[in-house]
């Protein structure tokens, strides 16, 4: 509504503005400027907003999102949706599949993969001139390991298996892309939130509890993809200081222990887990997580925001009170990590609301759809979407 009110002065505006012309320009009889008629007159173009994508290039930064494989057609947030697919090609630089290269979905026994899905996607993205992020190679959650490892016999030598089952894993993975993929979040998740400790999983218990796993496959990447960035990848909403804590310890031992890690994946799945206005919960927690991404650029990382939406779970009111909510608070949290020049690129976990995975993992008490996406469920921009657009314009150009 206010979009469309807006549209109709400037277009009056506009109307007025050439009618003007035309009389002194026709040389015509004076006489009042003539009412602007309804239609069929032309209706002048308005100037074009800004897009995500040509407000980032124009800091030499990128934008981009996850997608998913489906069939032709579906209705999902994939290539082959053609809905789907126009919002990636109009801001995106960047794709990352959402399930289609990790080791637990495409591995159904050892040293067996179908990368068939991932590798139509890879063709897709080449096709319109993106570049595909690899995610991931190792999600250090027992969960999210292969079912037939999760229970693998590790025999007598625990750690001489666990090392020979992740090396051929990361070997095989980056041989099967190449250089075709040129940034892989190597490692996803391995600290945990309730501890800052280092999560527990089979093949962490192979070696003894120790870092070397992550260690291995970070090397094993580095091996295999000498011009490659090596992501770090975790969660990093700005609540959870003993998570972040934790991550801040692990990144100081790999740079202790020379670990090729390049950059660290800030996932920003973020949400409102207090009480007041949005700009004032974000307010509220920019100093800690201002002086934490201090510490973190200190060691030399990169960053990068590799899974971005703002979960409007908790927030009461209108729609269009939940949509401002979720704008000002994601610029609050996009113009704090775009303040940091080590950061360049920006990626969404998903562009549409509908296929967002809040729908089912975090829905709402009032059991209405979650808003934490630039796009509605119609593929119309949302205030999140001008946000966006507003943080990439407000920060400074990258070199
Ligand atoms: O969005 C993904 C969802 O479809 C999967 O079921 C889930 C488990 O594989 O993973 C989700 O994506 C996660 C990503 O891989 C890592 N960071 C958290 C994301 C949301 O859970």
């Amino acid at each position: 509504m206010t979009a469309f009110t807006r549209r109709d002065a400037l277009a009056g505006l506009s109307l007025l503005g050439l009618a003007a012309c035309g009389d002194g320009g026709g040389g015509g009889a004076p006489g009042p400027a003539p009412l602007p008629s309804p239609s069929p007159t032309p209706t002048p173009t308005p100037t074009p907003s800004a897009t995500i994508s040509s407000a980032a290039a124009a800091k030499r930064m990128r934008f981009g999102s996850t997608f998913a494989w489906s069939a032709a057609g579906a209705d999902a947030g994939s290539f082959a949706n053609p809905a789907y697919a126009a919002l990636l090609e109009r801001d995106c630089q960047l794709l990352v599949p959402e399930n289609e290269m990790k080791w637990e979905y495409q591995s159904s026994a050892e040293g067996v993969y179908d990368w068939t899905r991932a590798d139509a996607m890879l063709a897709y993205a080449e096709s319109k001139g993106m570049e595909m992020r690899g995610h991931t190679l190792l999600w250090y959650i027992q969960e999210r390991l292969p079912a037939w490892l999760r229970t693998y016999d590790m025999g007598l030598n625990p750690r001489a298996t666990a090392e020979r089952l992740v090396r051929s894993h990361v070997e095989a993975t980056t041989r099967h892309f190449g250089n075709r993929i040129k940034s892989w979040d190597v490692v996803n998740e391995a600290v945990d939130p309730a501890t800052g400790q280092v999560r527990s999983n089979i093949l962490h218990t192979a070696v003894g509890g120790d870092t070397s796993i992550l260690d291995l496959a970070f090397r094993t990447a580095r091996a295999e993809l000498p011009t490659a960035e090596l992501v770090y990848n975790d969660y990093m909403d700005w609540g959870s200081t003993t998570h972040r804590n934790g991550v801040l310890t692990l990144l100081q031992g790999f740079r202790s222990r020379n670990v090729p890690v390049d950059t660290l994946g800030i996932q920003s799945h973020i949400g409102f887990y207090s009480s007041g206005t949005a700009q004032s919960i974000a307010d509220a927690q920019i100093p800690g997580m201002r002086a934490w991404l201090d510490q973190v650029v200190a060691l030399g990382y990169k960053l990068k925001i590799t899974e971005f939406d703002v979960s409007d779970r908790n927030r009461t009111g209108t729609i269009a009170q939940r949509d401002q909510d979720v704008a000002v608070y994601g610029r609050a949290w996009l113009d704090l990590l775009m303040s940091y020049p080590a950061l360049t690129d920006v990626l969404v976990w998903g562009m549409n609301d509908k296929y967002s995975w809040l729908q089912t993992f975090s829905p709402r008490p009032d059991g209405l759809p979650l808003r934490p996406l630039p796009y509605d469920a119609n593929a119309s921009p949302k205030p999140l979407y001008d946000a966006i657009v507003a943080a990439f314009q407000a920060t400074t150009a990258r070199p």
